[in-house]
């Protein structure tokens, strides 16, 4: 009885140890940039009035163009991907479609799944994008052709877009190399 209670106790650690070197623990992810919350924030006396003029002027000129667009381009910063997110545009776009790009990736760690999570249930598509590199303006424009070819009937006039988003989120780069790229520069 003592030998099969002796011989029962190896046998549970050896099946302990096979355990633990077959299932070895998951490395943690290796976090290329680590979030590092502001302590101080710098005084920039804006008066808020100085925004809501031309940000309400911005989007009454989008509710004018809206009806001669077939895509709206949102981006949002992958760094901020909550703050950065204008609702009104919503507003402007209802019935639009949409593909948001969440630009600076390479300076983010934001999840895929998160955003997956996010935008399914609003059947909204996206994209990470680098608006600086020539390889993600050729995997947009990829979308931006499917997107097209899917579309019915097709736009007469080939696809408009309107790229729009927050200030600093990289509009204008992302046009100027997808201007690039059309130009074979
Ligand atoms: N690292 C990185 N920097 C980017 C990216 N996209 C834009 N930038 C930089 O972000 C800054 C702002 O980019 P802009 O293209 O001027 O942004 P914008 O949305 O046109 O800004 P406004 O015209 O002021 O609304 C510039 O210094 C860009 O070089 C990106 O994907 N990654
Ligand atoms: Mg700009």
């Amino acid at each position: 009885m003592y030998i099969t209670k002796i011989l029962f106790q190896e046998a549970k650690q050896a099946i302990k140890q096979t355990v633990k070197q077959v299932v070895k623990p998951t490395p943690k992810p290796k976090l290329k940039f680590k979030f590092q919350p502001r302590t101080e924030f710098p005084d920039y006396r804006v008066n808020l009035a100085d925004f809501k003029g031309h940000q309400s002027k911005a989007l009454t000129k989008m509710g004018q163009l809206a009806p001669q667009i077939d895509l709206v381009l949102e981006l949002r910063d992958a760094r901020s991907p909550i703050s950065t997110t204008n609702v009104l545009l919503n507003r402007v776009f209802k019935d639009k479609q949409k593909l948001v790009l969440y630009s600076k990736k390479d300076m983010s760690t934001l999840g895929s799944r998160l955003l997956d999570k996010w935008h399914k249930p609003l059947s909204e598509k996206w994209q990470f994008v680098d608006c600086r590199s020539p390889k993600d303006v050729e995997r947009l424009l990829k979308t931006l052709r499917d997107t097209f070819y899917n579309m019915y009937p097709p736009p007469p006039l080939g696809l408009r877009l309107m790229v729009v988003g927050m200030p600093n989120v990289g509009k204008s780069t992302l046009v100027n190399n997808l201007r690039r790229k059309g130009l074979g520069e």
